[in-house]
């Protein structure tokens, strides 16, 4: 077993493999975290219980938009005329998979000495996250625009938000934590251009460092990037993913597209999971 484990640590094993992906054909290999309800050796079965953050707003993980809906006009997550059409279960059937492009817009505000504090509500502008990709050599919009950007591309995108918490101090870290009620976080910006570009590239998957992935408080209260990305179009978003060895690795290969693939929680019901992911490049 771990010489199998030492064997497919090397990267020209692998590379080697790679074309066994040329159908694209994804299959899970996860029981739900229900199933078996009765496990062996009588350990404790899996519980999940959904919590109420905002009443009739925001179930755990997901968001919904300001009409009180959720995704595929979905109104109830947990009350009397729940269905399952919004649970994460769905996800876990086939997971993410697919090519990604990281933005590594830690390094590039750093170098264009442009402010940005990942607890403050900084605005990363439409304008700002373009020339991020141009020092990759990346042009974001999408290809019908004449851009890099495919249809089913997952965008990452690295604020330093890791290293600012690393930075830290524990007490700082515990405040921070309880603070629910007026909690600051930089991000997207609620810009229009900002807008047009997530919906007209059609990722399939937005995520970032970032705790909330759009500047916290938004603009305006009723202009959440959440709202379009999880309420109106189904777009997966992930928050507060390690974004650092990736951005080295692209750094040092001075390439900015990978494969990556998330197997979030086969969770029935569930509203949200840790991202699993994984970077190939
Ligand atoms: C973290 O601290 C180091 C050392 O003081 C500093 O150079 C770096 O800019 C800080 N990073 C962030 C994201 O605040
Ligand atoms: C092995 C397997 O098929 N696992 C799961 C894949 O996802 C579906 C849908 O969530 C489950 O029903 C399977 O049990």
């Amino acid at each position: 077993m771990l010489s199998s484990i030492l064997i497919l640590s090397i990267p020209a094993a692998t590379k080697a493999c790679s074309e066994e992906t040329a159908l694209g054909h994804r299959v899970n290999g996860t029981l739900p975290l229900n199933d078996p309800s009765l496990s062996a050796l009588s350990r404790e079965p899996f519980k999940h219980k959904i919590k109420t953050l905002v009443p009739s707003l925001d179930g755990s993980g997901h968001f919904a938009h300001r009409s009180g809906k959720f995704y595929n006009k979905v109104n109830d997550i947990i009350g009397p005329n729940s269905n399952q059409k919004c649970s994460i279960h769905h996800w876990a059937e086939r997971g993410i998979a697919g090519r990604g492009v990281l933005l590594n817009y830690h390094e590039y505000a750093k170098k264009k000495k442009i402010y940005f504090n990942p607890y403050e509500t900084c605005r990363n502008s439409f304008k700002d996250l373009g020339n991020c990709g141009k020092e990759h050599g990346i042009d974001i919009r999408p290809e019908s625009a004449g851009g890099d950007t495919r249809i089913g591309d997952i965008l990452f995108i690295r604020s330093g938000w890791r290293e600012a918490y690393n930075n830290r101090s524990e007490e700082t870290q515990i405040l921070d934590s309880a603070n629910k009620e007026h909690p600051t976080f930089g991000g997207l910006g609620q810009e229009q251009a900002t807008f047009d570009w997530l919906h007209d590239c059609y990722f399939a998957a937005v995520a970032g460092d970032y705790p909330s992935f759009e500047a916290w408080p938004a603009s305006e209260s009723y202009h959440h990037l959440h709202e379009y990305i999880l309420s109106l179009w189904g777009m997966p978003l992930g928050e507060m993913l390690c974004l650092d060895k990736l951005a080295q690795k692209c750094c040092e290969l001075k390439r900015w597209t990978l494969f990556s693939t998330s197997a979030p929680a086969n969770c029935l019901n569930g509203v949200g999971s840790h991202v699993n992911g994984l970077a190939m490049l």
